[in-house]
């Protein structure tokens, strides 16, 4: 399903992979969605593993919180660089349109599913090794709305 790229990936690779499998229309959405079943079930049970392997360890000392506006049509961050770890999106949708948030691989695969506009929705994401990890809005990366995270 995914090019077995080693680690890291520009926006402009993600959102050139993107236009590759847009081909496909449904095939796409169907395959971010089971994507994102998988991350969130491999999440869960990594978070509740490593909490049980720990024992004494906080679940805070790994977790980055960062906000997240998008608008049409760009993502603004509070923050793009931090350590391996959770991070917590708290994403708004400032714009007029509904809009959403996806890490779809190589390494990553979260999706916010659609916001609203004038809502906002929480996503988490453990980010289990340095890197670039690039992430686009399904709807609008042809117009440019993607971005990407370091993680050190
Ligand atoms: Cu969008």
């Amino acid at each position: 399903m995914n090019s077995p790229v080693a680690r890291g990936e520009s926006t402009a690779q993600l959102v050139s992979r993107l236009r590759a499998k847009d081909t496909r229309g449904r095939a796409l959405l169907a395959s971010v969605l089971l994507s994102a079943i998988v991350a969130i079930v491999g999440a869960v049970s990594l978070t509740t593993s490593t909490a049980l392997a720990k024992g004494h360890a906080t679940q805070a000392t790994d977790t980055t919180n960062i906000s997240v506006y998008m608008t049409e049509y760009k993502f603004r961050l509070s923050k793009s660089t931090m350590p391996v770890g959770t991070v917590v999106f708290t994403i708004y949708n400032k714009g007029q349109i509904v809009h959403n948030m996806v890490f779809q691989g190589p390494k990553v695969f979260a999706n916010s599913g659609p916001v609203q506009a004038h809502k906002k929705t929480i996503l988490r994401v453990k980010f289990k090794k340095p890197g670039t990890y690039a992430f686009v809005c399904t709807y609008h990366f042809e117009l440019g709305m993607a971005g990407q995270l370091r993680i050190k």
